[in-house]
């Protein structure tokens, strides 16, 4: 069963979903430009602004915090991760969660994954995201799917920048729709033309911009405001939140602009 309009994850039709899965991605470094950040339950104080319509965290931290928030936050569970201390030949983010977990015993109302497209693991991945997207639509709960190309097969390509190139970044998105993913959540591609390029590939899915690393109000809210005037549905946004000693300024401008 596909998940209607009306997950909470949505407002709208668009979303803003908080990522707070950095200390297992990047490590503690990231929470360094505001200390605060060190403390989940600060990021979740964050995650009760009206603007966010669901806050993605780790299956550790979901544990321990989300029940003190279960009524003000919605929780979307982020099933696999790596870490950057990891050495493998390619890239891989192993699953450390099942939906089951993350909505009976977590009480997640989205669950996401992140796809490398072009890694030597994609098959692997492919496999655990169709697990993923089946157990996912028993549940009605929505699959946001992180989708990155990264990887031999995107690096060895000539014809091919790399992870930024949005052809490349289209491809990656486009599987999201061929694997069944309800919202697809990419870099962004430089421009509103193309962000409209990508999304004339992704059909009826939904389309979030991923954050990136932190920059100005203006810059920031630029870029959004070309993912919606192209017809995407908002973003994942971490280190431009958590980083900030004043997010719900920036929150507030953001709601006008995607809701
Ligand atoms: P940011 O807004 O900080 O980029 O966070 C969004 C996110 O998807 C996080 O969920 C994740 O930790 C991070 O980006 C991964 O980014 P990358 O793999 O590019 O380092």
């Amino acid at each position: 069963m596909k998940p209607d309009q009306d997950s909470p994850i949505f407002r709208n039709g668009n979303s803003l979903i908080l990522a707070y899965d950095h200390g297992l991605e990047h490590g503690p470094s990231d929470f360094e430009p505001n200390p605060e950040s060190k403390d989940p339950r600060h990021v979740f104080e964050i995650a009760k602004h009206d603007a966010v319509t669901c806050l993605a965290v780790q299956k550790g931290v979901a544990e321990t915090y989300y029940p003190e928030y279960e009524d003000e936050v919605n929780l979307m569970v982020k099933l696999n991760g790596n870490s950057s201390l990891g050495q493998r030949e390619d890239y891989y983010s192993p699953k450390q969660c099942s939906v089951k977990y993350a909505v009976e015993e977590l009480g997640a109302e989205a669950v996401g994954y992140t796809m490398y497209a072009g890694s030597d693991h994609e098959d692997e991945m492919w496999k655990e995201f169709r697990e993923v997207q089946e157990e996912a639509r028993r549940y009605g709960v929505p699959v946001v799917m992180w989708a990155y190309p990264r990887g031999h097969g995107v690096e060895n390509d000539s014809e091919y920048e790399g992870q930024n190139d949005p052809d490349l970044i289209a491809y990656a998105a486009r599987l999201g729709l061929e694997l069944g993913a309800d919202v697809v959540k990419c870099k962004y591609p430089g421009s509103r033309e193309a962000v409209e390029d990508i999304i004339s590939v992704t059909g009826e899915m939904k389309f979030v911009m991923s954050g990136g690393s932190k920059r100005s109000d203006e810059e920031f809210i630029s870029d959004v405001e070309n993912v919606i005037e192209a017809g995407g549905n908002g973003l994942a946004v971490g280190r431009n939140m958590f980083q900030r000693e004043n997010p719900e300024e920036l929150l507030d401008k953001l709601e006008k602009s995607i809701f």
